[in-house]
Parts: structure tokens; sequence; C-alpha cells
């Protein structure tokens, strides 16, 4: 990546940016929290205009984005492992929102030196996603994960994410879940935009669990979406290039491009379990109970068929 006419990898980047790093504190933006970095820049972030041949893949962070991102890399290119290694993904995948202190390249950076067209990564809730998509009819993949695998996943990650804001404690953090007091704001609010506009929009609407359970089904279906049609042979190949344990040990897919003092991957890992159901291991029974009864309450106006067990 370059930086003022000098070529930096994430880590030297991190490295310069050094004391500016820490854990920044949350900024509303039209009433969804996110980091102060990318409230400060919203200006520019709203203002990006994609070509009609751009791609968005939009998640609510946790949910299987860079599964997902993995996924339509190999399948833009024919399976070719050797080309989905040729950089990081969040380099072959820009961020569309994120800001970081310089000189660690914004995703407005890093898209403004790729010719479209291009696949870009969001968490941006289905209001602030910059109206070009919509009016230049981009294709849009979303992925939802169940809200207690989605909170146990977000957990885990606020406590590695060194640039997040402190989790807490556990009990805490299930009702800052719930409040929608994240970054990107409402797990609640975040799957049901995409969800009422799924028909309107052409957004391919994909589920975490769906993916676990079949995955070459569901890679299947995002092929069919993206207009590609790949042999058994390369399909195959793919659901073996993006499985849990083959992207744990892939170092331009596994996040060990992005350290410390950003991730501390000893704290808790960027692949950590890859499974539908740990949520199991961490709600006390009381704790689903009071879960459970909210997510009726919130979820009341939607009928979105997740699963939280395969
Ligand atoms: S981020 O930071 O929002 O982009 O994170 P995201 O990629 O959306 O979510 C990370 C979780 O997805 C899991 N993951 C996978 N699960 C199954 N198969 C594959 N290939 C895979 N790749 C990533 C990752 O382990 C995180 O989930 P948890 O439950 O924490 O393990």
């Amino acid at each position: 990546m370059e930086q003022s006419g000098e070529k930096l990898t994430y880590a030297e980047a991190i490295d310069r940016a050094g004391d500016a790093i820490h854990r920044f504190p949350l900024v509303e933006v039209r009433g969804v929290p996110l980091m102060e970095h990318i409230a400060n820049n919203w200006d520019a972030i709203w203002a990006f205009r994609p070509h009609p041949s751009d791609l968005l893949i939009s998640t609510y962070p946790k949910a299987g984005t860079t599964w997902t991102q993995e996924i339509v890399d190999l399948l833009l290119n024919n399976g070719d492992a050797d080309v989905s290694k040729r950089a990081p993904i969040a380099v072959r995948i820009p961020f569309l929102e994120i800001f970081s202190p310089p000189p660690i390249p914004s995703g407005l950076d890093l898209l403004k030196d790729m010719e479209p067209p291009r696949v870009i990564k969001t968490h941006l809730p289905f209001q602030l996603v910059p109206e070009g998509f919509w009016e230049n009819k981009c294709k849009v993949i979303y992925v939802a994960r169940n809200a207690k695998d989605n909170l146990v996943s977000y957990y885990h990650f606020d406590r590695m994410n060194l640039t997040q804001p402190e989790p807490g404690p556990w009990e805490g953090y299930i009702h800052k879940f719930m409040k929608g007091d994240l970054g990107w704001g409402s797990w609640y609010e975040h799957v049901k935009g995409y969800w009422r506009e799924r028909e309107k929009r052409n957004i391919l609407y994909l589920f975490y669990e769906d993916m676990k359970e079949n995955p070459r089904r569901e890679i299947l279906r995002i092929m069919e979406y993206l207009g590609l049609a790949l042999s058994d042979d390369v399909i195959e190949h793919i659901v073996q290039l993006t499985s849990f344990k083959v992207m744990k040990d892939n170092p331009m897919a596994n996040y060990s491009f992005i350290p410390m003092p950003v991730f501390d991957q000893s704290i808790s890992p960027f692949m950590r379990k890859g499974e539908v159901g740990d949520w199991a291991n961490h709600f006390t029974p009381e704790q689903a109970k009071v879960f459970d009864e909210d997510y009726a309450r919130q979820m009341k106006d939607a009928d979105i068929p997740f699963r939280a067990s395969i």
C-alpha cells in the first residue's frame, strides 16, 4: 500500500501510527454509534460513488464477513488460491468506511487506487450505505448470523481489537448488545433494515448458519448471483479453501497482517471457533431467558428465519 509515495505494509503503517492507536470512543452518526475516526470522516464516506459493476458485501460485525469475502474473491478468480493470496483480504476487498490514524490507509484510500469492478466490505446499516450503491444498482451480498452467536463473537473481538471500546464484563456486554450500544449500532435494526429492502434492491441475503450447514450450496448461490458458471471441481476446491481450518492458517485471511497494538490475537484469535451454537457455552440459562424475551420484543415486526443451532 502506498502512503506519500512510500509503500508500507499494514504492520509498518501501524507501527508508524504508534501512540495514536488506542481504544477509540464511539460517536453517533445519524443515531448510529461508529468508531470516532469513521464519524470524523463521515462526509467523505457518504460521498463515495461506486461504479455500477462494484459489489458490496455487507454484514453486522462478526457475522461472517471475512468468510464471504474469501469465497467471493475465489469465485471471481476461478478458485485460484495463488491469486487470492496476492494480498491481505483487507487490501483485496477494502473496508469502505474504515478510517484509522495515519499512515494506516483508509478504505477510501485503497478504493481510489483500484479499478472497477471492485469488491467492497461494509458494516454500515442499510440507511447509512452511500446512496450511489442503490442508484447504480450495485449487487449487494448481505450475511446475517443469529444474534447470540453474533454477540459472543463480537464480545471476543472487542477484547482483542484494541481500537474498539472496552467490552467490559460479559453480563454487561449482553445488555450493550441488546441496546445497540456497540460499534455499528443495533444488530436488530441492522438485520431488519436489509431484510426489508432485499427484494426491492436485489440484495442476496445469506445466513452464516446456512453456510456452515452446507457451504457448497451457499457458494453456488453466490456464484449464480454473480452471474458466474464454474466447474464442480473448482467449486469443490473453493469449499475446501474457505473452510474454517484452512482460512485460520491462511495469513492473507486470518488477520495476522494486522498486528499489535491493533489486534492482540493472544487474547482471542480472529479465527476463533467458527461454529454455530457456541453461545450455549457463554449464556447462563437466566441470561438466555432475558435475552430471548427482549429478542421477541425487538424482532416482533420481522419474520427472519434465524437459527441458533443447526
Ligand atoms: S469482521 O471483523 O466483522 O469482519 O468479522 P467477520 O469476518 O464478520 O466474523 C468473524 C467470525 O467469522 C468466523 N469465520 C468463519 N466461520 C466459519 N468458516 C470460516 N471459513 C470462517 N472464517 C471466519 C470467525 O471465526 C468469527 O467467528 P467466531 O464465532 O468468533 O469464531
